[in-house]
């Protein structure tokens, strides 16, 4: 059984950037249901409940595809991605960090992007650009190569082996009780939350994962 990780830091801690309310429903109530959902679409399958929700979503075409009828697999493609993806939001959000990529992601995003502030401006713009709900994604490709994209729904990069370094989620819930319509301010915002020292370690992760 896969469990719901415990914030690292207090729910109103983010404030007032991400609100304490929308901490609360979005960990203990979203996150919760692609938690329970994903438990029971793995119910039946004790093999692949033994794979961590990143190498489930990572062997999807290899393991899933195979081992679960199509239901299962879009149960599992929806629900697993929706829980890794939000383990990774907690994660990569901190109420004190740096606030600008460090180390060797630092390097690898002034290579790919010319400078941090155009990289920052790329990641609003398909993030504003993403129709309906999605995440934005930081990602290491294929050939282990920065890339940005949005994609709908719970729809993981992980599918496509590409490693997300950071998310940001653009889904309504996770602005509309402080933010309403307004998702450009909160594409503002989370600048001023999210943890590079965290990010930096999930790029050194993607740089080893195979
Ligand atoms: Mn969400």
């Amino acid at each position: 059984m896969h469990t719901l990780p415990t914030l690292t830091y207090a729910y109103e801690a983010l404030e007032p950037h991400i609100d304490g309310l929308t901490m609360h429903v979005h960990h203990d109530k979203h996150h919760q249901t692609y938690l329970d959902k994903f438990n029971a679409a793995l119910s039946n399958y004790p093999e692949l409940a033994k794979l961590s929700a990143e190498d489930l979503l990572w062997h999807f075409e290899d393991r899933v595809k195979t081992e679960a009828p199509a239901d299962i697999q879009a149960a599992l493609k929806n629900h697993g991605g929706g829980f890794e993806h939000h383990n990774i939001f907690w994660e990569i959000m901190s109420p004190n960090g740096p606030r600008e990529a460090v180390g060797d992601l630092a390097a690898a995003i002034s290579s790919k992007f010319i400078s941090f502030l155009d990289f920052r401006t790329k990641l609003i713009d398909v993030a504003t650009k993403q129709f309906g709900s999605g995440w934005a994604w930081l990602v290491l490709d294929e050939n282990k190569e920065l890339a940005i994209y949005s994609l709908p729904n719970q729809d993981s990069p992980l599918l496509n082996k590409h490693y997300p370094i950071m998310g940001i989620d653009v889904w309504e819930h996770a602005y509309y009780l402080k933010y309403q319509n307004r998702r450009p301010e909160y594409l503002e915002a989370i600048w001023n939350v999210l943890d590079w020292q965290q990010i930096e370690a999930r790029y050194q992760m993607g740089l080893k994962k195979s």
